[in-house]
């Protein structure tokens, strides 16, 4: 089953929308396989947007993802790591459609609530950067004939 990694930013943590965020993956159908409340060193920071470290904001991004708490998970089902990224919204919040996480609760780019694993490459490097295999959790959902 595919897995990905989603993450409420530190903006969505202070405005109190990991509640929201959460429930609409479960709704939707997935399965959550771990997650936890975490500071993110600069070190891991550099390490998990290493793909903008040429880019001109690129230091405000680390600063912003380490200005506070994020809450990391990870989720599984199928064809979770798009589905994820087209309920998250483009990444531009001002582009991002309403009924879209950032279309719902986000104005600038900058600070645009969550982050998710882009493809299936992105979702296994950035799962071993978070979280170590003993903190993932293998069960059986009983819904899952349905979904
Ligand atoms: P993320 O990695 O956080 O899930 O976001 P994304 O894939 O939708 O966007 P990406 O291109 O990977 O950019 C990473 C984050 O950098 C910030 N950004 N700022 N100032 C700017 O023009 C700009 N462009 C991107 C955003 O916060 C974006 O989520
Ligand atoms: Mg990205």
């Amino acid at each position: 089953m595919e897995r990905t990694f989603l993450m409420v930013k530190p903006d969505g943590v202070q405005r109190g929308l990991i509640g929201e965020i959460t429930a609409r993956f479960e709704k939707k159908g997935f399965k959550l396989a771990g997650a936890k409340l975490m500071n993110i060193s600069e070190d891991l920071a550099k390490e998990h947007y290493g793909e903008h470290k040429d880019r001109p904001f690129f230091g405000e991004l680390v600063e912003f993802i380490t200005s506070g708490p994020v809450f990391a998970m990870v989720w599984e089902g199928k064809d979770v790591i798009a589905t994820a990224r087209f309920m998250m919204g483009k990444t531009n919040p001002a582009e991002a459609a309403p009924g879209t996480i950032r279309g719902d609760y986000a104005v600038q780019v900058s600070n645009n609530i969550i982050h998710g694993s882009d493809s299936p490459e992105s979702a296994v490097r950035e799962i071993g950067l978070f979280f170590k295999e003993e903190e993932l959790v293998a069960y059986e959902k009983s819904v899952a004939a349905w979904i």
